[in-house]
């Protein structure tokens, strides 16, 4: 369903959120969403573990591993970076990205360990900028209810807290922060509603920001 030429590109919508605020159904419903309107969308994820990055970051996150906390940052970075051509290829070919993590993810759990901030945006800087940042606000204490952490390494309320105070301070004009303490469905049809403008947004030719 690609488009050729001078069609309009897709969209880059980020989903992000504090574990268990549910970014990850609410991004795979939003792609179902859309292909059911014949739109071209696909679902992507950061960390994407399938790298051999990815690996590196998934041993590190399950606790198999320990890793400077410089050097954890700077590979969840990469593991961007390594996806980047493909990212700017599937937009202009007309595919929207729904991305569940991203940028801000890696700036506000490196920043909520006390690392310099603006160290931490640093090597973020170049990748293609998002469209639309649709953050799933929830307290941690709710989130932390929710069925219950896993034992990944960062599934913990005191951390999740300095999390929450670091994607706080990151919030800029992109973002559209939604309440995701309200049913699934009504989390569902609300992001339904804000991305379809987007995506008629990006129709009209907005170039992909750097
Ligand atoms: P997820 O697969 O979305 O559950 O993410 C795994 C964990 O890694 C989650 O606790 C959030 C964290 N995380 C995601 N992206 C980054 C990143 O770029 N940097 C850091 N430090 N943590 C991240
Ligand atoms: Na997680
Ligand atoms: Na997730």
């Amino acid at each position: 369903k690609g488009n050729k030429g001078n069609d309009p590109r897709g969209a880059l919508i980020v989903l992000e959120g504090l574990d268990r605020s549910g970014k990850s159904s609410q991004s795979a419903r939003l792609v179902s969403y859309l292909e059911g309107i014949g739109h071209s969308a696909e679902l992507w994820r950061f960390p994407d573990r399938t790298t051999s990055v990815g690996q590196m970051i998934s041993a590190y996150l399950s606790n198999e591993s320990q890793l400077d906390d410089h050097t954890i940052h700077l590979l969840f970075s990469a593991n961007r970076w390594e996806k980047r051509s493909l990212m700017e290829t599937k937009l202009k070919s007309g595919t929207t990205l729904i991305v569940d993590r991203y940028s801000y993810s890696g700036v506000a759990f490196s920043a909520a360990k006390g690392l310099d901030l603006h160290w931490c945006k640093a090597p973020e800087f170049g990748l293609p900028a998002p469209d639309l940042v649709l953050y799933l606000d929830i307290p941690p204490e709710k989130a932390a209810e929710r069925g219950g952490y896993g034992d990944e390494r960062y599934e913990q309320l005191e951390f999740q807290k300095k999390v929450a105070e670091c994607y706080h301070a990151l919030r800029d004009s992109s973002w559209k922060i939604i309440d995701a303490c309200r049913p699934m469905e009504e989390i569902e049809k609300q992001l339904q509603g804000i991305v379809l403008d987007n995506i008629v947004a990006c129709k009209v030719g907005k170039p992909i920001s750097q």
